[in-house]
């Protein structure tokens, strides 16, 4: 289904009173206004197509129903999220539970929805019943050739899958590692992992980058091959200027600073682009902003102030998307949620005054330091996204239009309320 864009006219209508009351009062203290709403349109984030049914853990899974039932319809679900807030004009692509196997019109549908397709994911965590070799000790690290030659040859596939799309990123997560002490041979793993690497890498078109995710644990529980930041920088630094690494907020230990993370990869160049979501004990993958706001919102003062010291563009300089599963929330509506908390985190960042944070820093005020970053965080920029969303086209508040139409009750009865979505 797709929503008229005069119900979003209608609905922003009748809020338009009290929108323009909020902006003009958060508006009146804030320099650069203009430049900031322009910078806010052009910020987008990309939907992964696994989240649009709803996810589950490996107790069970309690799907809300008219889940997507194929590629088609997932793309229709992410046309949804754009046409409310104007801030998601793409889908991440996962093969093999997404393979478009006619590519112009998948294309097609796309583009009649304002969308392009943004990194292509492989998969050899788990066993296709179509596999010859089985993943339950691995793939890109596995001690038996063949069977890294089936994972090397999946990446190829998935590579060019995405060139017909016009992907430009192969975005890779390796389960990879061990269970036991003693399983493997560490630097034996992370070689044979690198050579596997350079084969995909040699198949990378030119103007493509290969993102390397990392993550220390599960579903191995003693090593993963690749682990934390080092071992992705370490690979990709190893592989050449098209490959960086990808960092995923749930895939940290406990109190890790994943800001400085951030901070110095920007540095290197080597930042490739962003998972976001949000998480209390580990990989919770829950809905971005839910629990640490804060956390968020300090990343991206490290990725505005990194950013424009490279001169890059904050809305294309690297990968923005979000990874997140969502068990118990309709997927939507959970998305809806994420992109708004990511863009309130990113407003908030550019309203730090950069020039007297560096002059607090150089003169060792630690509270004011803290003051200029609190002043930025606790200012609601809500009504600042609203008029941006406005000025797109989109809807003043999502959320409120997609609940007034019954969204999910039309998509049940299109597509039933024990429609499953592929890979789930
Ligand atoms: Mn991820």
């Amino acid at each position: 289904m797709q929503l008229e864009k005069s119900i979003i006219d209608d609905a922003n209508h009748k809020q338009q009173a009290a929108h323009q009351r909020r902006f003009d009062f958060v508006a009146a203290d804030i320099k650069d206004l203009d430049i900031i709403l322009k910078k806010l349109g052009n910020f987008q984030i990309a939907i992964p197509s696994w989240a649009l049914g709803t996810g589950g853990t490996r107790f069970g899974r309690f799907s809300g129903g008219g889940e997507p039932r194929s590629l088609e319809e997932k793309i229709e679900d992410v046309g949804l999220i754009h046409a409310l807030n104007k801030s998601s004009n793409s889908i991440s692509l996962h093969i093999p539970w997404d393979i478009p196997d006619n590519a112009t019109s998948v294309k097609a549908l796309a583009a009649q929805l304002g969308l392009h397709f943004d990194a292509v994911n492989s998969n050899t965590f788990q066993d296709q019943s179509s596999q010859q070799h089985s993943y339950k000790y691995g793939s890109l690290h596995h001690v038996d050739k063949a069977v890294r030659k089936q994972a090397v040859e999946h990446n190829i596939e998935v590579i060019n899958y995405g060139i017909e799309l016009h992907s430009k990123a192969l975005s890779l997560w390796l389960s990879d590692g061990s269970n036991f002490p003693g399983q493997l041979n560490m630097r034996g793993a992370f070689e044979r992992t690198l050579k596997s690497l350079q084969e995909i890498y040699e198949a990378l078109p030119a103007d493509w980058k290969l993102w390397i995710e990392y993550k220390p644990y599960e579903p191995n529980f003693y090593s993963t091959t690749i682990g934390d930041w080092g071992q992705s920088y370490l690979l990709a630094s190893k592989l050449g200027n098209q490959a960086q690494t990808l960092v995923d907020l749930g895939h940290h230990l406990q109190g890790a600073n994943i800001e400085q993370i951030v901070s110095l990869l920007l540095m290197e160049g080597k930042l490739a682009g962003f998972h976001f979501n949000d998480s209390k004990y580990g990989d919770d993958d829950l809905t971005v902003g839910s629990i640490n706001p804060y956390q968020l919102f300090l990343i991206f003062n490290e990725l505005v102030e990194g950013m424009d010291a490279r001169g890059m563009n904050h809305a294309t300089g690297i990968g923005w998307m979000i990874d997140a599963s969502h068990n118990i929330k309709d997927p939507v509506e959970d998305l809806l949620q994420s992109v708004e908390a990511i863009k309130i985190a990113y407003t908030q960042a550019l309203l730090v005054d950069q020039q007297a944070l560096k002059q607090a820093q150089q003169q060792n005020d630690v509270v004011l330091a803290q003051e200029i970053l609190q002043h930025a965080y606790r200012t609601d920029v809500r009504p600042l996204l609203a008029e941006s969303r406005l000025r797109a086209g989109g809807a003043l508040q999502p959320l409120d239009v997609y609940r007034q139409q019954a969204v999910r009750k039309q998509l049940i009865n299109e597509r039933g309320a024990l429609a499953v979505s592929t890979g789930l």
